[in-house]
């Protein structure tokens, strides 16, 4: 074969030889017109923006600054479930909650797919690192594309280019592993086409590959199927990295929690997609003396550290949050962020005057915008302004409530584990597990409706493990064991306190019984004097329950009823769970025998 000639191809900003003859490797599959290796400067990403703001791509805001608004193809608004394979040798390493696709197969498959695919776009090369850069095994990775949203977008969820690409080779010239993560739009241009703002193909792969940890995607710009280091490398990849290493990678949001006394609690949140974590991540408390800063929104990569405690570390660089219901009411935190500029937003309305709104952003609906469809719109057009499923991306540095500890290494010290989904009956506002087992328990059988991350039925009630249903690189009952494991191997009294939360139980007329928000910063309360041994809580089938003289709910507007409402256990509604949990562990298959025998533990129980 004739060595192609492809401008930039030849003038690499490193001597990793892996990193080189991959990216050969794909530009001779794919055959850009030419290739950028993406160093991350401001110089770089002022005039990426103005070649997305040329092609259409990006509108700048005339509302904030350095900030542009982006609108999707409107079939490319979510997370493709029934797109995303992992690819591992075995079957059953994929497990029975993933689709799989032998590696062989999908490779022939893709390989069809991306041959040619890069015609008349440039291939960007981007070097990241998920996490510190001065982690002891820094995380790496290579993320080609033929979308200049992606690197925009990659930018500011990731530490990328020269600081990155620096990890690459040690000093003594020892080249690190890397994930090679390769993206394409799937939308070559011919000569003289004209391309379109948002290109993608109907046909749409998500792929990983766990044994080589390799991930493959095509057809989609969306966040989630085309920013490779979120969802694909920091939770499917890297839950097997976990796996085989012995720690956690986890959909978990990370808070730090002040109390009064100035005492701090760490405490990491698995919430269903947009189920509320970047709203509890940046929640304001509205209880006297209490404080919460940020540490996550969405990812948290647990390991053990040297004193025997479980340590959780964000391995992103920004915020890719839900729009939708984002106001200085719910989220000021979030829009303060945003405020600040250096944004990206996808698929929310644009306002006269050049900036963003969304429905839940602000009681005066504008009279007139430009919806995510790019159509006039009225408070009288009868579908919303803004996706459901719109995003800010936001640089997690501008967050006025970011814990100074954040980009901290070695992670920090995590105390309580919450897990929860949204249900609108049934599950109790807040429920503390006996001990690791139960709380693994509650996890592996935690359930949620439906939202509009994924493409697919909303309101759907479905098992989400972990919230994690979506995101396992891996067999589920394996990962359940690696659960299990994680609590065997450690001394119980440093493991943290586990508990299930729903803010999303509702009354009768629909309305959500407890009002959320800032206002879950009483049931964090409850959880630090649970672990301080200072509140009482009742013993019920399916574990610890406070009632209302347990909370602090002074000053709560709420009526009596509801707080009592939402926290009610009522047996005959989970005796109504209990088929659809063995239904569960019927697909699941080998559930490990604790999670088993908690199963008829709670059976029992609720008689
Ligand atoms: P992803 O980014 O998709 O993973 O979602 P997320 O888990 O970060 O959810 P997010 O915090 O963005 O919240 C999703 C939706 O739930 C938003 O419309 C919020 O306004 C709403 N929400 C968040 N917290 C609460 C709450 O405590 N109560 C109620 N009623 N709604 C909430
Ligand atoms: C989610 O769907 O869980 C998100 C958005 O946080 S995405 O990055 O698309 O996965
Ligand atoms: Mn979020």
């Amino acid at each position: 074969m004739t060595a192609v000639a492809i401008p930039g191809l030849d003038t690499p900003p490193t001597t990793h030889s892996r990193v080189l003859s991959w990216v050969r490797e794909v530009a001779e599959l794919t055959t850009p017109d030419r290739v950028v290796w993406v160093d991350g400067s401001d110089e770089e990403a002022a005039r990426i923006n103005a070649e997305l703001v040329e092609s259409g791509t990006f509108v700048p805001l005339k509302g904030k600054k350095n900030s542009f608004w982006a609108a999707s193809d409107p079939e490319d608004v979510a997370r493709v479930e029934e797109r995303t394979f992992i690819c591992s040798e075995r079957p059953e390493d994929a497990g029975p909650t993933n689709n799989w696709m032998h590696p062989d197969e999908m490779t022939a498959t893709m390989s069809e797919l991306y041959r040619g695919c890069m015609r008349g776009r440039t291939m960007y090369v981007i070097p990241f690192c998920m996490g510190p850069l001065d982690a002891d095994d820094p995380k790496l990775g290579v993320e080609i594309t033929d979308f200049a949203y992606v690197v925009a977008s990659m930018r500011v969820m990731t530490r990328v280019g020269t600081p990155a690409l620096a990890k690459f080779v040690d000093a003594d010239g020892t080249e690190r592993e890397f994930v090679p993560a390769l993206h394409s739009v799937g939308a070559p241009l011919d000569a003289g086409q004209d391309d379109v703002a948002w290109p993608c193909s109907t046909t749409k792969y998500i792929t990983h590959f766990p044994e080589s940890r390799t991930i493959w995607s095509y057809g989609s710009g969306y966040g989630g199927n085309s920013l490779l280091g979120k969802k694909c490398y920091s939770l499917r990849i890297a839950s097997v990295m976990a796996r085989d290493e012995g720690w956690l990678a986890e959909h978990m949001l990370i808070l730090k929690l002040i109390s009064p006394e100035e005492k701090s609690y760490y405490v990491a949140a698995a919430f269903p997609s947009a189920c509320g974590k970047t709203n509890l991540a940046m929640l304001q408390p509205t209880i006297p003396g209490w404080r919460v800063e940020t540490v996550g929104d969405d990812i948290a990569w647990m390991r053990f550290g040297e004193d025997g405690r479980l340590y959780a570390v964000n391995p992103e660089f920004g915020f890719f949050g839900v729009a939708p219901g984002t106001s200085h009411k719910t989220n000021p935190v979030a829009m303060k962020t945003i405020d600040e500029g250096n944004s990206v937003f996808t698929n929310v309305a644009l306002t006269d005057d050049g900036d963003v709104w969304w429905e839940g952003m602000s009681k005066e609906t504008p009279a007139h915008l430009t919806d995510w469809k790019g159509r006039d719109w009225t408070p009288e057009s009868d579908e919303p302004a803004a996706h459901p499923n719109s995003r800010f991306c936001t640089p997690i540095a501008q967050c006025p409530s970011l814990a100074p500890e954040w980009d901290d290494p070695k992670g920090v010290p995590i105390s309580a584990i919450l897990f929860g989904g949204r249900r609108a009956t049934t599950v109790p506002l807040v429920n503390e597990a006996r001990d690791w087992a139960h709380g693994v328990f509650m996890g592996a059988t935690m359930s949620s409706e439906k939202t509009a991350a994924a493409a697919g039925k909303v309101g759907e009630v479905r098992r989400d493990p972990m919230a994690m249903l979506p995101f396992l690189g891996y067999n589920a009952a394996d990962y359940f064991q690696h659960w299990l494991n994680i609590g065997a191997n450690a001394d119980a009294a440093k493991l943290p306190k586990v508990f299930y939360v729903n803010w999303f139980r509702r009354g009768d007329d629909k309305r959500f019984l407890w009002p959320g928000f800032g206002e879950n910063a009483r049931v964090l309360k409850w959880v630090v004097e649970r672990i301080e041994g200072t509140a009482g809580a009742q013993e019920t089938p399916i574990g610890m329950v406070p009632s209302a003289a347990d909370l602090d709910i002074e000053g709560l507007s709420e009526p009596a009823e509801d707080i009592d409402a939402s926290l009610a256990v009522d047996a005959a509604e989970w005796r109504q769970e209990i088929p659809l949990i063995d239904e569960w562990f019927d697909k699941i298959g080998d559930v490990p025998a604790p999670l088993r025998a908690e199963l008829e533990t709670l059976r029992s129980r609720l008689g």
